[in-house]
């Protein structure tokens, strides 16, 4: 029988997705990866989801990857091939979540270490409870940052601190974690799947396409010079503004009402 590795519910048009590997505190083996993957496409799959959330069971987020896992092996039955792990799982994993159609939260209620970590500023905006912590566990033993982390932790915090975070291994806690603008927010442990949802479900009734499309220019804008930035808005929001959902935002601006989005 396969095990529920990924617990999926659904609350109005937010899907929460729990890590559920609790006694190894939601390390990722290949078949939670599989399972993940197969959940994020079919929240990205269906018109009725307009956001997601990502958390774990237990008292931990995620410790990256599990360092017993036969995953780890070459397929030739060589020595471990670490960079295959990389290619054939997070890398998927994290261009998953930068092109789902809707908004991604994290909502990390415990240690998020390793590939837990960046797997979790990899998404769009991360609630944290105030006991949680982040950890570039990588230098530990012997590796480096992976799962987007080269490229996440110097465009949130800048060189200093990422790479100070990068190399010692430190846990950064939660609210030092907010305060320098790694996380979005750090909240009370019994309050953080109330703020999540309460975020998740603002979002969700925002248009997701626009949001999608802010996701892909901001990330973009990274690599790009300012005429470059420049060009890519006025494409985007040249799209946008013969979709539905910019008449909408227009009409029901026009007309004092609430809007009714749908695009996705
Ligand atoms: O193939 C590749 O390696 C490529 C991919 C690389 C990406 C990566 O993520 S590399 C980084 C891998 N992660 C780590 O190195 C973190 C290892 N874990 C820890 O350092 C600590 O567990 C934590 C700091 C995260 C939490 O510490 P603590 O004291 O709160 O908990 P604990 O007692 O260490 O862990 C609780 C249980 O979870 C324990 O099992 P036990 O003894 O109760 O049966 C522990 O072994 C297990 N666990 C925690 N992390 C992992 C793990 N088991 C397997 N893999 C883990 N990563």
């Amino acid at each position: 029988m396969t095990q529920d590795l990924v617990l999926s519910t659904t609350t109005g048009a937010v899907r929460t997705l729990t890590l559920n590997r609790p006694a190894a505190l939601n390390s990722f083996t290949g078949a939670m990866h599989e399972q993940l993957l197969a959940a994020l496409n079919a929240a990205a799959d269906d018109a009725a989801v307009r956001a997601v959330i990502v958390t774990g069971a237990g008292r931990g987020f995620c410790a990256g990857q599990d360092l017993n896992d036969p995953d780890m092996s070459a397929p030739d039955g060589g020595g471990p091939d670490v960079g295959a792990v990389i290619e054939r799982r997070y890398v998927p994993l994290a261009l998953r979540i930068r092109s789902m159609p809707v908004p991604v939260i994290a909502a990390v209620n415990g240690v998020a270490a390793g590939a837990g970590a960046n797997f979790a500023l990899g998404c769009d905006m991360v609630v944290a409870a105030r006991s949680a912590g982040f950890i570039q566990a990588f230098s530990k033993i012997s590796l480096i940052p992976d799962c987007g982390g080269t490229w996440l932790l110097t465009r949130l915090v800048g060189r200093a601190r990422a790479i100070g975070l990068a190399m010692t291994g430190d846990k950064l806690p939660a609210e030092e974690a907010q305060r320098i603008g790694l996380i979005w927010q750090c909240v009370d442990d019994t309050a953080l799947m109330d703020s999540a949802m309460a975020l998740a479900t603002r979002l969700a009734s925002m248009p997701s396409k626009a949001l999608a499309e802010t996701r892909r220019a901001l990330d973009a804008a990274a690599m790009l010079d300012y005429e470059g930035a420049l060009a890519l808005e006025a494409r985007l929001q040249r799209d946008l503004g013969r979709a539905h959902d910019y008449g909408e935002g227009v009409a029901a601006f026009l007309g004092k009402r609430a809007p009714l989005f749908t695009d996705r």
